[in-house]
């Protein structure tokens, strides 16, 4: 009888917290031994040459999520469900996602979460959790739904400072933090000033500017430094953790050291999007600039340096992808036709399958940071962050076998047609990174291996999440209860 179900032996395991080369042996989809050398595996991947890393964590990214009625752009269909994005993940080594369950006005939380949980089964490669998105704070939602369902593993919840069918004002945003101070929750905001970027857009297509490179002009910085700093401002009034999602700029990221140094508990998060596309990328010809639409839009090369930079030093937490899967065609981007106005042209772009090349390629091999970082940035953190470590996040004894084997040397030319998602393009189309995983397993499962899927589509396993890290304890410094 083997010792082990596989051995994944020879290569180079790297943590969060080290780098190590040594054997993995793995039994009932689980890593039950390190060791300089192990044998007796039923199977054994060889691994030399390779790295072994824990499987990404996509922590923020959109699937199947019908746009919300009110919405300017709303109709568009999202591309990607739970089938091909978890598979477009595994593709380029993530092996956990955590999507949104997004309550609409006037719907119960708790019917939002059941309806993604059917939408989710049966379909997703990998396992998955849920961040909520509270739209509307309802007594109910406040004082029975949410506590019911932090309890059963639904850690985190996102609100809104924009977006017509979202929006929350100061005031509901405060009984939201304020709830979720009490049952340990945490809360991801969406930071954007929607008064000041309704006026620009109203001002802009008065004027006839209505060509995708407005959708900048609409969202300017100060729109999310602003936005940036009062949801700091309710944190801190709240004495409550918050994470700040997909952070696209100098501006706030300024807003969010100035927190920190000020002992504020503020976790952030950024995007690919924002490290490698700047606003220019909203001005190609025939619509193309629409396919690099999202908000916050891409800024310029000074706020890439100064993102690049909070990733090595650890003002940000997490990289994302915010992966909001439109196609270029008439039932996505073009859905207004070509000519319509930025303010109707969905908001979101893939980038569920480039996330952690980009983030390897651009951050260890260009030398930006090592690869205990990158894993951090990667995975570890948030499955500390969000409550699922060390189960997820971490190649330890005890911890789920989800393991992206890379190989650090592969150059690898960014193509849609190679991608597996069901979008029609890719923002990043035609970069070369260095570093790719070759074979991704989940629980031990090989979902792919070697550019082809063995995975079983609806294998994977609702995560149900335990308290997120940080919990410091309030400080108490703000008396209001
Ligand atoms: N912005 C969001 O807030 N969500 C999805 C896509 C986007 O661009
Ligand atoms: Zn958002
Ligand atoms: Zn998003």
């Amino acid at each position: 009888m083997s010792t082990f179900d596989l051995v994944i032996s020879g290569g180079t395991v790297a943590t969060a917290g080290g780098v190590t080369r040594c054997d993995v042996g793995i039994t009932g989809g689980r890593i039950v031994a390190l060791a300089e050398r192990l044998t007796g595996g039923e199977r054994t991947i060889d691994a030399t040459h390779r790295l072994v890393l824990p499987g990404g964590i996509d922590a923020h990214c959109h699937l199947d999520q019908p746009r919300a009625k009110g919405l300017a752009s709303g109709g568009a269909i999202m591309a990607d469900g739970f089938e091909t994005g978890s598979r477009s993940a595994a593709f380029g080594g993530t092996t956990t996602i955590i999507p949104f369950a997004v309550q609409h006005r006037g719907q119960s939380l708790r019917a939002a979460v059941a309806d993604y949980h059917q939408r989710a089964t049966g379909n997703s490669y990998l396992d998955y959790a849920f961040h909520m998105v509270v739209s509307d704070p309802t007594a109910a939602v406040l004082g029975q739904e949410l506590p019911a369902l932090v309890k059963a593993g639904y850690t985190s919840l996102k609100v809104y400072m924009t977006y017509e069918a979202m929006v929350l004002s100061d005031r509901q945003i405060l009984d939201v933090l304020a709830t979720a101070r009490d049952l340990g929750a945490l809360v991801m905001i969406h930071a954007e000033n929607f008064e000041c970027l309704t006026w620009l857009t109203e001002r802009l297509e008065a004027a006839g500017k209505t060509e995708p490179k407005y959708h900048a002009t609409s969202r300017p910085m100060a729109v999310e430094r602003e936005a940036t700093h009062r949801a700091i401002t309710l944190a801190e009034i709240a004495d409550v953790p918050i994470l700040i999602v997909h952070v696209s700029g100098r501006e706030a990221a300024d807003e969010i050291r100035r927190a920190k140094a000020r002992g504020l508990n503020i976790r952030a998060e950024t995007c690919p999007q924002y490290l490698l596309l700047t606003e220019a990328d909203l001005d190609l010809p025939d619509f193309e600039g629409a396919k690099c639409m999202c908000s916050p839009p891409p800024r310029d090369k000074a706020s890439q340096a100064v993102l690049w930079q909070g990733l090595k030093d650890g003002l940000f937490d997490i990289l994302s992808s915010d992966h909001a899967p439109y196609r270029f065609d008439a039932g996505g981007k073009k859905l207004h036709g070509m000519k319509a106005s930025f303010r109707k042209v969905a908001n979101g772009l893939p980038g569920l399958e480039t996330r952690a090349p980009i983030l390897f390629s651009e951050g260890v091999v260009a030398g930006r940071f090592d690869i205990e970082r990158f894993v951090a940035l990667n995975s570890a953190n948030a499955a500390k962050i969000y409550g699922i470590y060390p189960r997820k996040g971490t190649i330890a004894v005890g911890a789920d076998a989800d393991i992206a084997i890379w190989d650090p040397e592969k150059k690898v030319v960014i193509r849609n047609a190679d991608l597996h998602h069901n979008v029609d393009y890719t923002p990043f189309e035609g970069m070369t990174v260095q570093g790719w995983p070759i074979t991704v397993l989940s629980r031990g499962d090989a979902i792919c291996d070697g550019g082809v899927l063995h995975g079983v589509k609806g294998r994977g396993q609702f995560l149900e999440c335990g308290p997120p890290e940080p919990v410091t304890p309030p400080k108490g410094g703000l008396a209001w209860t």
